[in-house]
């Protein structure tokens, strides 16, 4: 296998694109003296050589001018950046955080992390926080991706594993169930999947209020109302148990609570579903008749199903469906979450989290503390305790504004200004400190704001795991040298720590990282300590968990495939929770008539700070999706500008009319300075998930 390894390989570098879940496999190839070239590799399993535009053009952000090659340092005499020294920027972003914990504390300064970042620098980050810095203040963009996904999967298998089968799986499907996912835009080269399952006379269904290019693919299609999709499926499993179409044997067997879920459904008659969803009770029972006619059913969620304020319960919902069907754990079925960032999954195991220690752990389980601890060569009483969740935290930045909490923030890995819910909000607060660091490779919306600018080396130029949306360990080769002037984020917190005197170093060392986050995570939920750098390149990625093989025995072989013959939970059965449907923390009224939901297209990653620097991606900018008749009433055309207000701001950008919408609905993509000036930021009660898919809205023309 040499021949893949390392900088120089013949047939090139076969690494990963640095964008979302799937993680497609890809080589790359030198081209000219600096350049690089992106070729497929047909061989690796979940892409095989396909790739999305995204992918194919992932090679031009790395010469780009914009390319951030050296440290800078805001005057915050007239606000301008100017170009520094590594040494002269790292001392004073230490020397600030010194000044400020020894004034206001250790949780004085806080941390702020990405899904985007490898499994090496997410563990590093979250070591970084609770060692070095001693604050509990850390948390990252996954919160607002698929953290509701997450809390549910906790509750109801006591794990959390996005897919707990390879995606692959689709294809030998009877009936897959898209809630809330655009997998054609989002995921391209996964829907070569759902093709194959219809080709073998597999149905596919989608649920979502705009006729996507997703949709455009389904068999049954049904369009509900913004944040009803828990209605939807309470009334489904009210038909389904009216139908008798309940696995009773597995209820019996492998769960606990179908009880008391069976008399929470009874009152969700169609007609009430079809009053609160807008869905027909034609089209519901239609859907009833294939979950309860086909054995190998696939529910799958998305962020157009967990991005509410009850995303969790949302969730639980069609895992309470999936349950009374017996699904999870049956073949080629099951219920899953299609996980979002690159490393969206890995991003939440390794300690990142507010509430959470490596391998899954949770922070205020005295045991997990003593054993992450000790890996760590560390007192486990000296590990702070639970910190505030991703919104919460950046809500209370700084000083005045009601707010009184961290008053420094250091950022690896998210463009907060265009994402977070509530932008402006957040903006302000991010102003209101006294020391915001940004690792970045661009000068992103949030980087401008920075006091400090530390310039990081980017995909290719760096290597790492990360584990895809199947739970599946990947390894990303560097493939280039980084240009001069910039570091990894490794360097960044190592030279940090050393600065603030940490009890312990930081290697910069990926294999060594990921051989000590195998340690620490040995003996969790997700336990990586089987899998090796040279498994990984050997086997096209290993699953976790996958626990280090005692002493003489044969190599654990990973887990593809979850809850065959039992659940993570401690009587090993899963759970039926009760769930009752709230609808979004705000509905349309007189003033704000309609429902505003967000997402995705398909030539844009996330709040854009990197494709929209790539020229070849299209960028025509932000747009606003309005059916027909809502463009009719308002007296817009297609093309005019049209302005889009909510209770926290307003955005102007072209109409886009279209009747793939619901016309009570309108759509905004958030990967523009824009969308997010207007979404709600009212909170999962439990996974802590903003209301992004949906707030009320006005739009005039
Ligand atoms: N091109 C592209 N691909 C990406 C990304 C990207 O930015 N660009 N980001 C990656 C990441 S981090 C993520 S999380 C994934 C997200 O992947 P998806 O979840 O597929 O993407 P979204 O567009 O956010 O939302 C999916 C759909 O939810 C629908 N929707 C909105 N509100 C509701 C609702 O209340 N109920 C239902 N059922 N549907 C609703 C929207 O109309 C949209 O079509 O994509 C990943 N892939
Ligand atoms: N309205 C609305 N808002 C949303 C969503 C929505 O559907 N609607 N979706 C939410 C979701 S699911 C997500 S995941 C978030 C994502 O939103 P963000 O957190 O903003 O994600 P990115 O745009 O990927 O930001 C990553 C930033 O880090 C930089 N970067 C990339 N790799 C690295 C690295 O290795 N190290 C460092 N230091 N920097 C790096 C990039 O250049 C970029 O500036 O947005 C959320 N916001
Ligand atoms: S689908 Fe995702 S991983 Fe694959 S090429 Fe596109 S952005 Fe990259
Ligand atoms: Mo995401």
């Amino acid at each position: 296998m040499t021949a893949d390894r390392g900088i120089q390989g013949e047939r090139g570098t076969r690494t990963h694109c640095p964008y979302c879940s799937l993680q497609c496999g890809m080589t790359v190839q030198k081209s000219g003296r600096t350049a690089l070239e992106v070729l497929p590799w047909a061989e690796f399993p979940v892409n095989e050589g396909g790739l999305c535009r995204k992918g194919w053009t992932a090679a031009e952000l790395r010469g780009h001018r914009e390319r951030l090659t050296t440290p800078m340092i805001k005057d915050r005499a007239n606000g301008e950046l100017r170009a520094a020294g590594w040494d002269e920027a790292l001392d004073l972003v230490a020397g600030k955080i010194q000044d400020l914990q020894a004034s206001y504390g250790a949780d004085s300064v806080a941390v702020f992390g990405g899904g985007g970042l490898t499994n090496e620098k997410a563990y590093q980050l979250g070591k970084f926080a609770r060692v070095a810095l001693g604050s509990s203040q850390i948390d990252y963009n996954g919160r607002w991706c698929m953290s509701s996904a997450a809390s549910a999967g906790n509750q109801a298998f006591g794990i959390d594993r996005g897919l707990p089968f390879p995606l692959a799986d689709v294809e030998q499907a009877d009936v897959v169930v898209l809630v809330g996912s655009n997998m054609a835009e989002t995921m391209p080269p996964a829907a070569r999947h759902l093709d194959r399952l219809r080709a073998q006379g597999g149905k596919l269904v989608v649920i979502d209020p705009r006729l996507t290019a997703t949709a455009e693919r389904a068999d049954l299609f049904l369009q509900p109302v913004p944040g009803t999709d828990l209605a939807l499926a309470q009334g489904v499993l009210h038909l389904l148990d009216a139908a008798g179409a309940v696995d009773e044997q597995y209820v019996a067997t492998r769960t606990t609570g179908w009880d008391e879920v069976r008399r929470s459904v009874a009152s969700w008659w169609p007609e009430r579903v079809e009053r609160v969803t807008g869905v027909m009770t034609a089209e519901l029972r239609e859907l009833v008749d294939l979950l309860a006619n086909n054995a190998k059913v696939m529910i799958l969620t998305a962020r157009g199903a967990e991005q509410h304020s009850q995303g969790t319960a949302t969730v639980l919902g069609w895992i309470n469906v999936a349950l009374a069907l017996g699904l999870p754990g049956r073949e080629h079925a099951g219920y899953g979450c299609l996980t979002g960032q690159g490393n969206g999954q890995g991003g939440r195991e390794h300690g990142q989290k507010a509430d959470q220690l490596p391998g899954y752990r949770m922070i205020d389980d005295p045991a997990a503390r003593e054993h992450v601890a000790r890996v760590w060569g560390v007192a486990a009483e000296s590990l702070p305790g639970k910190g505030r969740s991703a919104y919460e935290l950046l809500d209370s930045l700084g000083q005045g504004g009601g707010a009184d909490g961290p008053r420094a923030l250091l950022v690896f890995g998210s463009n907060i200004v265009v994402s977070a819910p509530r932008a402006t909000h957040i903006t302000q607060r991010l102003e209101s400190l006294d020391l915001l660091v940004v690792c970045d490779m661009v000068m992103s919306e949030t980087a401008a704001l920075a006091d400090v600018v530390l310039p990081i080396t980017q995909w290719a130029e760096e290597s790492g795991t990360m584990t895809n949306l199947e739970g599946r360990v990947i390894l990303r080769e560097q493939a280039a040298e980084p240009p001069k002037g910039v570091r990894s984020d490794l360097d960044v917190i190592a030279g940090l720590a050393e600065r603030l005197g940490s009890p312990i170093p930081f290697s910069t060392d990926v294999e060594e990282i990921f051989a000590e986050l195998g340690r620490a995570s040995a003996g969790g939920k997700a336990d990586y300590s089987g899998i090796t750098y040279d498994r990984i390149r050997d086997e096209h990625g290993v699953f976790w968990p996958c626990p280090a093989a005692p002493d003489g025995a044969e190599d654990h072989p990973g887990t593809p495939r979850m809850f065959a013959d039992s659940f993570a939970t401690p009587d090993g059965r899963a759970r039926f929770l009760v769930v009752e449907h709230a609808g979004p923390a705000e509905e349309p009224d007189a003033e704000f008539p309609l429902h505003l939901t967000t997402g995705r297209v398909l030539a844009q990653y996330q709040s854009g700070a990197q494709t929209r620097r790539v020229r070849s991606l299209p960028d025509a900018g932000p747009f606003v999706e309005v059916h027909p008749m809502l463009a009719n009433r308002i007296g817009a055309h297609d093309g005019d500008p049209v302005v889009v207000r909510t209770r926290r701001g307003e955005m102007k950008a072209p109409a886009r009319v279209v009747s793939t919408i619901r016309p009570d609905t309108v759509f905004v993509p958030f990967h523009w300075v824009g969308a997010n000036r207007l979404t709600n930021d009212a909170l999962d009660p439990s996974s802590r998930m903003p209301e992004f898919k949906v707030c009320a809205a006005e739009v005039t023309a």
